[in-house]
This record gives structure tokens, sequence and C-alpha cells, in this order.
């Protein structure tokens, strides 16, 4: 099954939004198999947001995502990578679709509550950056004969 590295950052967290976006993903019927509150290392973030190195707003990305704890997260599921991306809308919440989490709780690129891996190959890169394989957890629930 697909998996997908998804995180509540700093914003969400301090507005106490956890709870509420990880139900969404509940709710869907993905299953969460890792899960754990912790604070970036500036190395660790300059890493995250490699891609991003030398833009402008660069800095300020990896001063934000350090700035207090992040709720890091693996989610599985059928097509997890591209249905999270489309729950979470667009980078910019002004631009999000009404009902995606990012325009739900959100109305600046710099503080949209949500990180999401956009492809499969990042979904590995990140849950490789962010979890130790012994963290994530392989479990069956019997739910799964009424979502598949
Ligand atoms: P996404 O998080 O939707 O995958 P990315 O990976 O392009 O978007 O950008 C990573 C993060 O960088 C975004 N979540 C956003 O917080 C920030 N960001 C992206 N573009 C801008 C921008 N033009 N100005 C400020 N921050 C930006």
């Amino acid at each position: 099954m697909e998996r997908t590295y998804l995180m509540v950052k700093p914003d969400g967290v301090q507005r106490g939004l956890v709870g509420q976006i990880i139900s969404r993903f509940e709710q869907r019927g993905y299953k969460i198999v890792g899960l754990k509150m912790m604070q970036i290392s500036r190395e660790v973030a300059e890493k995250h947001y490699g891609e991003h190195a030398g833009k402008p707003f660069f800095q300020g990305l990896v001063d934000f995502i350090t700035s207090g704890p992040v709720v890091a997260m693996v989610v599985e599921g059928k097509d997890v990578v591209a249905t999270t991306r489309e729950m979470m809308g667009a980078t910019n919440p002004l631009k999000a679709a009404p009902g995606t989490i990012r325009a739900t709780f959100g109305v600046d690129v710099g503080r949209n509550v949500i990180h999401g891996s956009d492809s499969l190959e990042s979904a590995r890169r990140e849950i490789a950056l962010f979890f130790r394989p012994e963290e994530l957890v392989d479990y069956g629930r019997a739910i799964d004969a009424w979502i598949y």
C-alpha cells in the first residue's frame, strides 16, 4: 500500500488544530502507521526544503518550520500521496479549493498549517528523513474490509 509523509506545521500545533487535521485523514479511511511530535533541527529543515535552497523565501521557510514543535506522520492507503495533496489544497491557502485543509484553516502562504509529500519519490525521501524504520508500525485493521 502507498505511503506518504504529512506534517502539521508549527502554526497548526500552536493553533490547536492537530486533532482536526489528523481526523480528516482518519475519516477518509487512511491508516496512520507513524506519528510523533518533534522539534525539527535547522539541519534537517534545510534538507527537507532542499529544493527551495536559494529562493528568497528559503530562510523564512527554515525559520518557520523550526520555530516550534510539529506533528509528523506517515499515512498509508490507496493513492494516498495524490489524495492527501488534494485534501490539503493549494500551497497558497487563498487559492486552495473550499473545504480543503488549507482553505479551512489558513490565509497566508507562509502559514499554511500542513505539509504533505508531492510525489511518491518525495514521500520515500521525507519518510526516511523524519522516521526511523522501527518507528513505523505494520498492523491490520478490521475496518479495512469496509474501506477496500
Ligand atoms: P507545498 O507545501 O504545497 O508542497 P512547496 O513545497 O512548493 O509547497 O513549498 C513549500 C513551502 O514553502 C510551502 N508550504 C510554503 O509554506 C512555502 N512557500 C512556497 N512558495 C512560497 C512563496 N512564494 N512565498 C513564501 N512561502 C512559500
